[in-house]
């Protein structure tokens, strides 16, 4: 097979790189090491940017997010019983963001792919990109007992934090920087009413919890949890009674509890390789960058890349330049380090830390207790949380 650009990972960075890539003519072939109903399974994401809404509906996918998200105004931050709603819109001049599940996006994106004939090879075995550093580099997989070669102008990674392509780049090149944190989140998707209309992100002496939601009868739920803890040792009275202690009453009482759809722990995490291009590779999302989910920045930092990348793809093809693709890693990164730092200071308000007894769980109420009674500390908590411009 020949394309222009090969796109390693059929998740939502991948998917939607495609799809602009298509709407400006020009071709692209997705490669995905999972199967597409596997992809879909996967229960992630839940916030949208305005940058993310926006760039859905001029990609031509923002039609049922229109119809079924939840745009929302404000959330609320719980602590030692008090709630204070952080009015995203008032303190933004009108910002918001859109309640929809990576789920729902994924899905979306794929069945646009299929309308426009997009190629999209699942159950892609040992993808490997090979001479990126030439102007003829190619990627190759096994599938059906088969090796296949796909020749490209570029290949771009879109393989998420465990892919091959960042692993491409030599180790003499890559600089790595991370921050593992000792705690996971435990997650619960339930078919019950959210116990809010709104987001609430508890701190609490019991650890973090989370309420978030789907749609008006399906309710996403987060507990921090030990990073060594397995799912089986969670039933869901367990889970429904530890999120209760961690809720403020009125929230507590008003829970509607019910049988688990989904439960999953995921590792909290901050991860950045530098640079995120080598030679014709261009690594975009989860691949180049992760951050922990609790100041929902994961999906929309994906589609920053995208915007910056599809937008140097383009320049290239359309008027000759690479000075996109040139600036692309410096570009991309500078955004990606503010969100890391919103993420980190989030995560680091919010979480109970093992490590911080006394003078650091004082600093910790007192920086909850700051942001309670500042209207500038919330204003800066809303600017980052809806998203800096790209
Ligand atoms: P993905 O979604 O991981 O997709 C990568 C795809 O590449 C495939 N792949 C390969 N394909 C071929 N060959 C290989 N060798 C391959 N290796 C991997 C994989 O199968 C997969 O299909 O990365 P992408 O597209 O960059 O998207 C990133 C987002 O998925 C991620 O940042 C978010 O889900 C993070 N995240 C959140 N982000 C938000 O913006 N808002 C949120 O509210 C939010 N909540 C969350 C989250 C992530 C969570 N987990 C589980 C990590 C909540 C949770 C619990
Ligand atoms: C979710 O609904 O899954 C969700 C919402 C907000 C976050 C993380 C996850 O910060």
């Amino acid at each position: 097979m020949q394309t222009q650009v090969a796109i390693i990972g059929g998740g939502p960075s991948g998917l939607l790189l495609s799809q602009i890539l298509h709407l400006r003519g020009i071709q692209s072939v997705i490669v995905e090491q999972k199967s597409r109903a596997y992809v879909l399974g996967r229960i992630r994401a839940g916030v949208l940017e305005q940058g993310l809404v926006d760039m859905l509906r001029a990609a031509g996918v923002g039609d049922r997010m229109d119809r079924e998200g939840l745009p929302h105004e404000g959330f609320d931050i719980a602590h030692k019983g008090k709630r204070q709603r952080i009015d995203m819109a008032g303190l933004t001049g009108g910002k918001s963001v859109m309640v929809y599940g990576q789920t729902e996006v994924t899905l979306d994106l794929y069945d646009a792919r299929d309308q426009m004939d997009g190629i999209i090879v699942d159950e892609a075995e040992d993808v490997t990109p090979h001479d990126l550093n030439t102007d003829n580099p190619y990627i190759t997989y096994e599938k059906g007992g088969e090796t296949h070669r796909i020749d490209c102008d570029f290949v771009a990674g879109c393989d998420g934090f465990h892919g091959v392509s960042r692993k491409a780049i030599p180790a003499t090149i890559l600089r790595e920087y991370e921050k593992v944190y000792p705690f996971g989140w435990l997650g619960v998707l339930s078919e019950t009413p959210p116990v809010s209309h709104e987001l609430i992100y508890n701190h609490s002496d019991r650890g973090f919890a989370l309420c978030s939601m789907r749609n008006d009868n399906l309710s996403r739920y987060y507990v921090q949890c030990a990073i060594q803890e397995e799912v089986s040792n969670w039933s869901d009275d367990r889970f429904w009674e530890e999120l209760k202690s961690r809720l403020p009453a009125d929230a507590a009482r008003d829970l509607v509890m019910g049988p688990s759809i989904e439960k999953s722990i995921a590792p909290l995490r901050s991860f950045v390789a530098e640079p995120l291009s080598y030679g014709r590779l261009f690594l975009a999302g989860d691949a180049g960058h992760i951050v922990p989910p609790t100041g929902a920045k994961g999906l929309n930092l994906a589609a920053s890349d995208i915007h910056y990348l599809s937008e140097a793809f383009i320049r290239f093809y359309e008027e000759g330049s690479d000075t996109g693709l040139k600036n692309y890693s410096e570009t991309a990164l500078k955004r990606i380090w503010k969100a890391m730092r919103f993420s980190w200071w989030m995560t680091t308000l919010l979480h109970k830390f093992p490590e911080n007894e006394g003078f650091g769980d004082r600093i910790q109420d007192t920086e909850l207790e700051y942001l309670f009674s500042s209207k500038a500390a919330q204003t800066a908590l809303a600017e980052n949380y809806v998203g800096l411009p790209y």
